[in-house]
């Protein structure tokens, strides 16, 4: 419709302007053909005088004013249609003879003088005559006659009015002509323009240029190979550049990247967790915000998009508050996007969730001494969950290319099962924890197809670049697949992973969060006095899941050494460790907990005297005020996972300390010791080494602490959460981009060759 628009409003103007330019050439016309015709009847004239000349003369000489003879020659002459009257002057000037239409007002001398001029035209009542004047015999002197011819010159008229027809239909055929080639032209690159134009519009402007460049031939399929080659290396090194940048990523920042670079994008987010959990308490219902680094990252990406979230619906009050397909407008305060529950019966999540994901999946990636057990009714309960999430992702998408967010372990199969059905989502599946060795990998009896469901994905994320090798060499143990080491990806079965780290990190404390924290003085006060503790106890701080990956045996026993090898602490240093009770349904780790409990027991009768316990063990759940509370009250900070993803605690310790000091003692088996190198990094197997740790912890001076302190805080500060997001985001966004011009450049292929 827009084309003929743009097309009519080019040939109306183009076809008034033609008709306007034949109207104009009328009087031209005129003038050319009277000329031309003038000049024809001058000759004519002068042949018909010629023809006469003889007879006039013998007619003279015989009778110098030779009447009838004369007159019937005239006559006989004029018979000719265009010669309408003929007249014979004489020497003396006088109309000898004339033909009978001869008009007698035209005397000879007028006749002559008319005959000179260059437009020698007589007005006759019937209409316009050629006034000729030729003497007679000319030749041989003349007799000093002459004959006046009057031409009729209607036909000069007739002429030309036909020839401007014919010039009319001459440039209305022209006009038609050129029309139809603008109107095939313009056809053409209209539509090259239009498919330009809304390439750009969803930010594939190179898109069209390499689509257009890419059409014609299929020499150029050597071309197009070189180009996604050079799109890769482009995306490769702005990836680079992006993670040099230094300005701070904030949620605003977060926001704009996806207004820019995901506009208008479908975004979902799936968990096992989910972000807001509804309890029925007595007769009203409680909205809960599990304490979670993960939701703390993916809420400002599901408020800026507006998007699904997709995660078990695990509250007691979590039926009641969602319709009947277990949608829910969340924050509850003021909605911003859907969440979804997935319904599981308890069968379903014990085998799914504590079964395969949790006593298999869990000590199979952390390899931390704990066996791993595989049930096959656990699997086939995981395979089953995986396939019900699957569906209610299908259900959900509003489009075909979703942006999908999986987080974790649980839902290692949902990739290449929304793959099958979504070939044209950007499935993105971070994985929380640790990739173990393909020798440890190599226990799962599934080992096949958790890596081809892993390999439906987009991009696959883990903490550290260490776990992003371990995976791609786990693909190259079991699988047939194509490893790009150069860009880190895999190809399996037509599918290309990106595989990528993307270190997770916490909310950098807003001014108005810090505003709300007690002054350090009174957090040490408060949290000694809730001991028993004097103000002087010196105090060391552990915050975990109650999980036997997080090393708390191996501190406790830390604490025992220090102790013993510095009996200068007795007394004087306290270990208060935070436990957070975690799948205490499971065997394993209800067997954990009692064995810290009997250690506490053990350290503080070997150690502790009335009035004090040299390990205070909290086994329950804290709200983040109280453990912010307890990071501003210590003066070390513990961590000492014998494996872990990342580890949070460790950021939120030293964003906790804006009072640069407390020291943050790490161990080099969680990824965070990666990126926190001021820390004092301890291999937490080896007892002695961080005994020594902890006592030069307790010992370190103010200056030193505060110079490892701010160096944290800048890189903690730096590496935030939003920055995880939004690494990830964007590499999601350039992916899109990357696969609709190789898709685009593909079809290009196909059809140049077709
Ligand atoms: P987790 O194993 O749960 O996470 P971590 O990263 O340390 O470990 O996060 C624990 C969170 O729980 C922290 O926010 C902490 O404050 C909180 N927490 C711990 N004990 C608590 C208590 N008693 N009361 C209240 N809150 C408590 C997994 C991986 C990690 C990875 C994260 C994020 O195992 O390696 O860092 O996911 O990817």
């Amino acid at each position: 419709m827009n084309t003929l628009r743009l097309q009519l409003r080019f040939l109306l103007p183009l076809a008034g302007a033609l008709l306007l330019a034949a109207a104009l050439s009328q009087p031209l016309i005129d003038r050319l053909a009277l000329g031309w015709f003038s000049r024809d009847l001058t000759l004519r004239g002068t042949l018909v005088a010629d023809a006469l000349s003889e007879s006039i003369e013998r007619a003279l000489q015989r009778e110098p004013n030779a009447g009838d003879p004369l007159r019937q020659l005239f006559d006989r002459t004029v018979r000719d249609e265009r010669l309408v009257a003929l007249g014979l002057c004489g020497p003396d000037g006088r109309l000898l003879q004339a033909s009978a239409a001869y008009p007698r007002e035209l005397g000879c001398a007028q006749a002559r003088a008319l005959g000179d001029t260059s437009s020698p035209q007589w007005r006759l009542p019937s209409g316009t005559v050629h006034v000729g004047w030729r003497p007679v015999g000319a030749a041989d002197g003349g007799t000093g006659a002459a004959l006046v011819l009057l031409h009729d010159l209607s036909f000069v008229e007739r002429r030309s009015r036909d020839t401007q027809w014919l010039l009319v239909g001459v440039i209305a055929a022209l006009g038609v002509v050129i029309a139809l080639i603008t109107m095939i032209v313009a056809q053409l690159s209209w539509r090259g323009w239009v498919q330009g134009a809304r390439a750009l519009l969803r930010g594939e402007g190179l898109a069209g240029l390499i689509g257009a460049a890419s059409r014609p031939a299929p020499e150029l399929a050597p071309l197009a190979r070189e180009l996604r080659a050079r799109l890769r290396d482009l995306e490769d090194e702005y990836r680079r550049s992006l993670v040099a940048q230094d300005a701070p990523w904030t949620p605003e920042r977060l926001r704009s990247l996806l207004r820019q670079q995901l506009h208008g994008e479908e975004v979902i987010v799936v968990s096992n967790r989910e972000p807001y959990i509804h309890d029925r308490v007595g007769d009203s219902l409680v909205v809960r915000r599990p304490a979670s680094g993960l939701v703390t990252a993916l809420e400002p990406v599901m408020r800026a998009c507006s998007g699904t979230w997709v995660a078990h619906g695990s509250g007691t009050g979590d039926r009641e508050s969602a319709d009947r397909d277990g949608r829910v407008a969340v924050p509850p305060d003021d909605p911003r996007y859907t969440l979804r529950r997935v319904w599981l019966t308890e069968e379903e999540e014990q085998g799914y969730y504590f079964g395969f994901a949790n006593e298999g999946m869990w000590p199979l990636c952390h390899v931390a001494h704990v066996r791993p057990v595989f049930r096959e009714s656990d699997w086939q309960a995981y395979r089953k969950v995986n396939a019900r999430f699957a569906d209610a992702i299908v259900r959900e998408a509003r489009s075909e290319d979703p942006v999908v967010l999986l987080q974790d372990y649980h839902f290692a199969l949902v990739p290449a099962l929304l793959r099958a059905r979504l070939p044209r989502a950007t499935i993105i599946t971070f994985w929380h924890i640790p990739w173990p060795n393909p020798e440890s990998f190599g226990i799962c009896p599934w080992r096949r197809e958790i890596l081809q469901g892993l390999l439906g994905s987009s991009i696959l994320g883990f903490h550290t670049r260490y776990h992003c090798k371990n995976f791609i060499e786990t693909v190259d143990r079991y699988l047939e697949a194509r490893i790009e080491h150069e860009h880190s990806s895999i190809n399996y079965r037509g599918t290309e992973t990106l595989i990528e780290s993307y270190p997770i990190s916490i909310a950098w404390p807003s001014e108005a969060e810090r505003a709300t924290w007690s002054p350090v003085e009174d957090c040490r006060r408060r949290v000694r006095e809730r001991l028993g503790a004097p103000a002087d106890r010196r105090l060391l701080v552990g915050v975990d899941r109650f999980d036997y990956i997080k090393g708390i045996v191996e501190r406790i026993h830390a604490v025992e050494r220090l102790l013993e090898k510095y009996p200068q602490w007795v007394g004087r240093v306290t270990l208060l460790q935070i436990a957070a009770p975690s799948r205490s349904s499971l065997e394993e780790y209800r067997g954990f907990q009692d064995r810290i409990a009997n250690m506490v027991e053990h350290v503080n009768a070997r150690f502790g005297r009335p009035g004090y316990r040299p390990v205070e063990l909290l086994a329950e759940h804290h709200e983040p005020h109280a453990v912010n509370e307890a990071y501003r009250a210590a003066d070390a900070c513990v961590v000492t996972s014998l494996h872990d993803g990342m580890n949070l605690v460790a950021k939120e310790f030293v964003a906790a300390r804006d009072d640069e000091q407390g020291v943050l003692v790490l161990s080099r088996f969680a990824g965070a010791a990666r990126e926190l190198n001021e820390a004092l990094v301890v291999n937490p197997y080896h007892v002695e080494e961080t005994a020594e740790a902890l006592h030069r912890a307790l010992g370190m001076p103010a200056a030193e602490q505060r110079e490892r302190m701010a160096s944290l805080r800048a890189v903690v500060r730096e590496h935030n959460v939003y920055r995880w997001a939004a690494r990830m985001l964007g590499d999601a966004a350039r992916w899109r981009l990357r696969e609709r011009i190789e898709a685009r450049v593909e079809r290009h292929r196909l059809e140049a060759e077709a």
